[in-house]
């Protein structure tokens, strides 16, 4: 009998901790043998969405090509995971209701904490205007009104963010 699929899409700011809980969703879910498939907005725009910026226009179609590939993969029994900042709320409410099966994560940190852990350095280089529409300084991330799971970051642990998606993907059915 072959698996319901599911695309969980992880949402929030830059340095939020999207990639973090969702690979190590992935590792849990390939110790347990499911068909799982990531995309991280960071890879993905080095390959299919190369060349596409930061403006509205750009994230949205962003958005859109990474929901098109996880709408396939879904319908085909494997478990999604997508992680991308996808600041705008319409365009997450498109792929959502095109996806069907579908659990919005809204991995949530204040900006202060994101800005202090800046990884890579791209908020400094924000702030100094090097870089420029970088979500949450010069560009807008607008909340998620009715996410199935929200992950605060700044107040909980990595395994206790991944046991809250876990815990969704269960009681939802997937597993
Ligand atoms: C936001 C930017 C920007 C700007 C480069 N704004 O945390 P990261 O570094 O590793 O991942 C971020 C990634 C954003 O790509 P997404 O596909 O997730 O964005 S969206 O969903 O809005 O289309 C960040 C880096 O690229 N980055 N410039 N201006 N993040």
């Amino acid at each position: 009998m072959k698996r319901r699929g599911v695309t969980v899409w992880f949402t929030g700011l830059s340095g939020a901790g999207k990639t973090t809980i969702s690979k190590a969703v992935e590792q849990e879910l390939r110790e347990r043998k499911y068909l799982v498939e990531v995309l991280d907005g960071d890879i993905v725009r080095q390959n299919l969405t190369k060349g596409l910026g930061f403006s509205k226009e750009d994230r949205d179609e962003n958005i859109r090509r990474i929901g098109f590939v996880a709408h396939l993969l879904t319908r085909n029994g494997v478990i999604v995971l997508v992680s991308a900042i996808s600041p705008y709320q319409e365009i997450r409410q498109e792929v959502k209701s095109k996806i069907g099966d579908f659990i919005e994560v809204f991995v949530n940190a204040p900006l202060e904490v994101c800005e202090q852990r800046d990884v890579k350095g791209l908020y400094k280089k924000a702030r100094s205007g090097e870089i420029k529409h970088f979500t949450g300084i010069d560009d807008p991330y607008e909340i998620p009104s009715d996410p199935d799971v929200e992950c605060c970051t700044d107040l909980e642990t990595e395994t206790e963010s991944v046991a809250k998606v876990w815990q969704k993907l269960q009681t939802s059915g997937y597993l």
